[in-house]
């Protein structure tokens, strides 16, 4: 079953994250807060403090929030804003990586640990080495190899590390202005699941004539959360357009891509962000994604809700109108 409700009314709940674990559906949200912060392009009103773990037995039965899984004054190496977090399994443990502002400003990737998958999640005392901007989204192929995606623009801070290191003064730019788009970056990660195995690398999106998406093609370039399913053996990246508000989808053969892109998943919601996931769960595919209408609109306060999404033949996700 699936319909228009938030997931949960206690609480505001955002980019949320969903995973089968041990035949139960589990969602890891972002965890909205009330601000008096006035709403920029930095993204200052997202000023969230912790993490809270909803799952549930069936999509459209009672949903359990589980408590506080991880808060800011915990991590020691993180200054403000809790944003999009993700989580897997893999050696008998959970692992929650989230961003976080460090205490100079800058956007970077923590990693923390459970033996159960709701937590609470032990952070490790640093971020990830090599890790940068937001939005992590974790994927365990059916070989066991693990990555991990991330980049945001704009707030996200992607366009300061074009260099390969934190340049503050491309933050004003928010993007590249022509040629090729950003791409967002992905990295092998290690098998503990704590570090980057390898240098992070570009997720390369193509159109269908095999050019690289343009900076100028704002419906389709990549801005931020990322995420990551496999179907029929093909690998789906899917994304936010962010100021056109699409979430849209690229397919390649390979998880470090390319991907060519795909089409689009869901119209824009109430709400400036829009950020989602997509899961199988009981035989039936579902895009967990967020919209403003509980709050009335309020872009900072956002609620998660589900619907189901069907494939076509040749593979193609159908588009959802919220
Ligand atoms: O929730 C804060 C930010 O808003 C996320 O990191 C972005 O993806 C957008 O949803």
């Amino acid at each position: 079953m699936t319909d228009n409700k938030p997931l949960v009314t206690h609480i505001f709940t955002a980019d949320p994250s969903a995973h089968v674990f041990n035949g139960k559906l589990y969602v890891y949200p972002s965890h909205d807060i009330k601000t008096d912060i006035e709403d920029n392009d930095n993204g200052d009103q997202y000023a969230m403090t912790d993490y809270h773990v909803l799952s549930m037995e069936e999509v459209g039965g009672p949903v359990t929030d589980h408590g506080v899984a991880l808060a800011l004054e915990d991590i020691l190496w993180a200054g403000k804003q809790l944003w999009a977090p993700d989580a897997a399994t893999k050696n008998g443990e959970y692992y929650l990586y989230y961003p976080a502002r460090n205490k100079e400003g800058v956007f970077q990737i923590g990693v923390a640990i459970s033996d159960v998958p709701e937590g609470p999640f032990k952070p490790e005392p640093t971020p990830i080495e090599g890790s940068f901007s937001i939005d992590p989204a974790s994927f365990v192929d059916e070989d066991g190899e693990a990555y991990l995606y991330f980049g945001g623009i704009w707030g996200g801070q992607l366009q300061c590390w074009t260099s390969g290191k934190f340049d503050k003064d491309a933050y004003s730019q928010m993007e590249a202005q022509s040629g090729y788009a950003l791409f967002p970056k992905v990295a092998k990660l290690s098998k503990d699941m704590l570090s980057f195995d390898d240098p992070v690398q570009d997720v390369v999106i193509l159109d269908k004539e095999g050019q690289p998406l343009a900076a100028a093609d704002h419906d389709r370039r990549f801005f931020e959360a990322a995420w990551m399913h496999k179907y029929n053996g093909k690998y789906y990246f899917s994304y936010s357009t962010g100021d056109t508000h699409f979430l849209c989808y690229a397919v390649g053969d390979n998880p470090l891509g390319p991907f060519t892109y795909g089409g689009r998943i869901l119209d824009p919601v109430l709400g400036w962000t829009t950020h989602h996931s997509v899961v199988e769960f009981k035989g039936k595919w579902y895009l967990f994604y967020h919209d403003a209408s509980l709050s009335g609109g309020k872009n900072h306060l956002r609620s998660v809700k589900v619907t189901e999404i069907f494939y076509n033949r040749e593979g193609e996700i159908q588009l959802t109108r919220p």
